[in-house]
């Protein structure tokens, strides 16, 4: 698999996250659950190695996963890095902004210095842990540490480092709205390999390096980005996935027999439809209850032969918009309820705000008709490839409405594609989906359940070490001058990402034939 060896694949990982994955529950340490959880679990399972990131300020953390050898590297983080770092340049600045600026993002200088001092800490603890397994290769992830792959570049060169980005990139003109936009570009060219769910987002951050970076002798050839000393990042596309083998296992086993005859008692004579999310404004939430209001609506038979159940994961509530969104979503659920619950009937509007079991949401998934997925921007979305999966190791019928907004969308060509931001027309097409005969949606569950089974997370991980493998090679077999990245603005030494935009005066790149300095 791309010329890398099988040795290769069984390295060690040094997965590099903001938040360690575990939790006090009510069974000691647990996993915690979220997307990225889901995704790095396998990964640490087949990779061993360490995952560094912050502790969430809880105390006596195990030194390693539970029921695994993976060392726990716990960073602890000051009330004020927590307020300055996450939940204002990660949450309020950074996930707008990559999220196509669907809420305004906010710009704060001190939010700024924080998120740089973090990184900083992050990159000298990932540096450490690598210190100690140097065959590892480091893996770091997302948009809270986006400095962090050329940091472990200066404290070690040569280190093979991929980065994986799991929300969308903007196009380059939502990106060029941040003030520090050009620091972020080279803290993420410091990787080998920088990925992304979809080509289109990888086509996007290369045209933010093309625009951005165009006075600093950086040079996109291609599908990668050619650095002044000649060092070229990769970008790939690869859309991550779940463990379809352990939800189909879920589907299938007693305790989730005994909760879905639980819940079909209690959802008797009614069609359910589903929503499963972290409770976030990308999340489509409210455009979705308000097409269920309209469908109610227009269906007056509807009001009691239909539910919809919302569970919503409590997400981010020290973040303004965060509050602000879970009374909005409350007040609508209150005032559908109110309108058009029938006397001596149940609600129509179910809404739980809690995080469940892996195997309490596949007992949700097997009964539910319908899911809907309606993000209007998702990088991903693994929720609807956990349902297609559970649905189809049932042998169910339901059915999947998937927004064209999400990383999803270009891998599931037969779920029902919908608009979000049209929400009658999408109260139409969950009517539409709702008609649809019982074999029309069992032959869409089938070839997309095939599709994520087949492009599992298991080989998503595979692909990705692979790729940073390959990348970090090419890197090796340039002259030692140039792999070591030394930073001309300071005379030599370690490469310096700070000077890259800064520097002035050096030799400009030959561009490559056909390429055009796209216009500003
Ligand atoms: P998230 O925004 O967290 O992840 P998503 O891909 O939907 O979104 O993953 C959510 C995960 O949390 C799923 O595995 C789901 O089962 C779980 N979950 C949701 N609601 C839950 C609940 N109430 N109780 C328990 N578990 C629940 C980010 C990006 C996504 C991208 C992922 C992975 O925003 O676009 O798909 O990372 O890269």
């Amino acid at each position: 698999m791309n010329g890398t060896s099988t040795e290769d694949q069984d390295r060690p990982v040094v997965a590099v996250a903001n938040r360690l994955p575990v939790h006090h529950g009510d069974n000691g340490w647990e996993l915690s659950p979220g997307g990225l959880v889901t995704a790095l679990r396998p990964v640490m399972a087949t990779h061993p190695g360490a995952w560094v990131g912050w502790d969430g300020g809880t105390k006596g953390l195990p030194p390693t996963l539970p029921d695994s050898g993976v060392r726990l590297v716990p960073i602890g983080l000051s009330a004020a890095q927590v307020r300055n770092y996450y939940h204002g340049f990660a949450n309020a600045t950074l996930w707008p902004l990559l999220h196509n600026a669907i809420e305004k993002p906010r710009f704060e200088r001190a939010w700024w210095y924080a998120y740089r001092d973090v990184n900083a800490i992050f990159g000298e603890r990932a540096a450490a842990a690598l210190d100690e397994q140097p065959d590892a290769i480091a893996w770091v992830h997302d948009y809270q540490l986006m400095l962090v792959p050329q940091l472990v570049r200066e404290r070690r060169g040569g280190q093979p480092t991929g980065f994986f980005l799991h929300v969308p990139w903007p196009s380059p003109d939502i990106f060029a709205r941040l003030p520090w936009r050009e620091q972020i570009l080279t803290g993420l060219l410091g990787a080998d390999v920088v990925a992304f769910h979809t080509d289109e987002y990888r086509a996007n951050f290369l045209r933010s390096c093309a625009r951005l970076l165009r006075d600093d002798d950086i040079e996109v050839r291609g599908d990668s980005v050619v650095l002044p000393d000649g060092r070229a990042v990769t970008t790939a596309t690869a859309p991550i996935s779940i463990d379809a083998a352990e939800f189909t296992q879920h589907a299938i086993e007693p305790e989730t027999d005994n909760d879905i005859r639980l819940l079909a008692e209690q959802f008797r004579d009614r069609t359910l439809l589903l929503g499963v999310d972290r409770l976030d404004y990308t999340k489509g939430i409210i455009e979705r209850l308000l097409a269920v209001e309209m469908l109610l609506e227009r269906n007056p038979g509807l009001r009691t032969s239909l539910s919809f159940l919302q569970i919503a994961v409590p997400s981010r509530d020290d973040v303004r918009e965060y509050r602000q969104l879970r009374s909005t979503v409350e007040q609508h659920v209150g005032r559908i309820n109110g309108l058009y619950t029938e006397p001596g009937s149940d609600v129509p509007v179910h809404y739980l705000y809690r995080g469940l079991s892996q195997q309490q949401l596949a007992a949700y998934y097997a009964l539910a008709d319908a899911l809907l997925v309606t993000p209007l921007i998702d990088g991903m979305n693994l929720v609807c490839k956990e349902y297609v999966t559970v649905q189809n190791a049932r042998g169910g019928s339901g059915v999947l409405l998937l927004s064209e907004f999400t990383g999803a969308a270009d891998e599931l060509p037969q779920a029902v594609h919908c608009n979000p931001f049209d929400v009658e027309g999408l109260s139409y097409r969950i009517e539409y989906a709702l008609g649809l005969t019982a074999d029309t949606r069992r032959a869409a569950i089938g070839p997309m359940a095939a599709h994520v089974r087949d492009h599992d997370v298991y080989r998503w991980v595979s692909d990705q070490l692979a790729e940073i493998t390959k990348a970090a090679a090419a890197v090796s077999r340039l002259p030692a001058d140039r792999a070591a990245s030394p930073c001309r603005a300071c005379g030599g030494g370690a490469p310096c990402p700070g000077h890259w935009p800064a520097a002035a005066g050096r030799p400009r790149a030959r561009r490559a034939p056909g390429w055009r300095t796209p216009r500003r």
